[in-house]
């Protein structure tokens, strides 16, 4: 039954079933995206932002064989802190339910659980794309087929420039993904607002927001929308110092053979280290920027 392997916090359930808004938010971030103790408090700080803007919390990640939408401080503190959490995309989820494994959802495994909640809205930091030298490895982020069928909303700093930014796009338009520049005609590149790179389409408010989501599903039409909301520009990043440090990381990467679901995580400690935390604080400020926005979006999806 679904239920053996789905949790969903009663305070979730209940906001769900009395139409509150609720806001999904990702636990790889939490797991290998961020070192401690700057993870837990990033992550302690989003829900309350989530709060805050009269909305309910639910960070989804895999928990005593189930897939669970919504952790108590124990789950965050045990994602945040234990050294053997998994990385859990779509594929990876029948063995970490089966094997009881710890798992910190992506993107993709974050939106399997909206889904099956009926979470419309999930904010996170960045998305996972086509990587640069997709031509000789192949990698392609799960997180983009499973936003082509997830109906949800996700709101993010655009992508990093350790993936390939026009290919991405490419990609995400192939999906019949939604994308849209929030208050920008650019689509924007993680630590920094600009990517040289036109958005797609503009979006200027939640509720113009809130406006196309019901459009798009109303009309049954399957599938997600990639809000890219520019990090505010005074916590922006130096892009030459950010850049030289990905293209140092990148090389580090293919020396060391590191590939597959190990190259973001690497890329992104390599990048945090190599710009002596500029990058970890930038990138803490823009989650926060995007879980706010993530939340009127919700609120006004919920009062439409
Ligand atoms: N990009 C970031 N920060 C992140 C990730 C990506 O800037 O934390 C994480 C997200 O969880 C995303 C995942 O879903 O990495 C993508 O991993 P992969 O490239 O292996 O698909
Ligand atoms: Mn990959």
């Amino acid at each position: 039954m679904m239920s053996d392997f789905l949790h969903i916090l009663p305070e979730v359930q209940e906001a769900l079933k009395s139409g509150q808004a609720v806001v999904a938010l990702e636990s790889t971030i939490v797991a290998h995206g961020m070192p401690y103790p700057q993870n837990l408090e990033t992550a302690q700080r989003l829900e309350s932002i989530v709060r805050a803007g009269g909305a309910v919390p639910a960070t989804v990640a895999v928990v005593d064989g189930k897939l669970q939408v919504g952790c108590t401080i124990e789950d965050l503190t045990a994602l945040a802190t234990s050294p053997d959490v998994l990385k859990v995309s779509r594929r990876d989820l029948p063995l970490a339910l089966a094997r009881k494994k710890l798992g910190a959802t992506t993107v993709s495994g974050t939106l399997i659980g909206c889904e099956l909640a009926g979470i419309r809205v999930f904010a996170t930091g960045g998305i996972g794309g086509v990587h640069r030298g997709v031509e000789r490895t192949w990698d392609i982020s799960a997180d983009i087929p499973e936003l082509a069928k997830s109906s949800v909303a996700v709101v993010s700093a655009g992508a990093k420039s350790i993936l390939d930014l026009p290919k991405t796009l490419e990609a995400l338009e192939t999906a019949g993904v939604t994308v849209v520049g929030y208050a920008t005609d650019e689509f924007p590149a993680f630590f920094t607002p600009t990517s040289g790179i036109v958005a797609p389409h503009r979006v200027d408010s939640a509720q113009e927001m809130a406006a196309a989501m019901d459009a798009k599903w109303s009309l049954g039409l399957k599938g997600g929308f990639l809000i890219a909301n520019p990090i505010p520009v005074e916590f922006s990043a130096d892009p030459l110092l950010v850049q030289h440090a990905i293209d140092l990381g990148l090389k580090e990467a293919a020396s060391k053979g590191v590939t597959g679901k190990d190259l973001t995580p690497f890329l992104l400690r390599y990048v945090n280290e190599a710009t002596e935390g500029k990058s970890l604080a930038a990138n803490r400020a823009l989650v926060e920027h995007n879980v706010s926005v993530g939340t009127a979006v919700a609120v006004a999806y919920a009062s439409r």
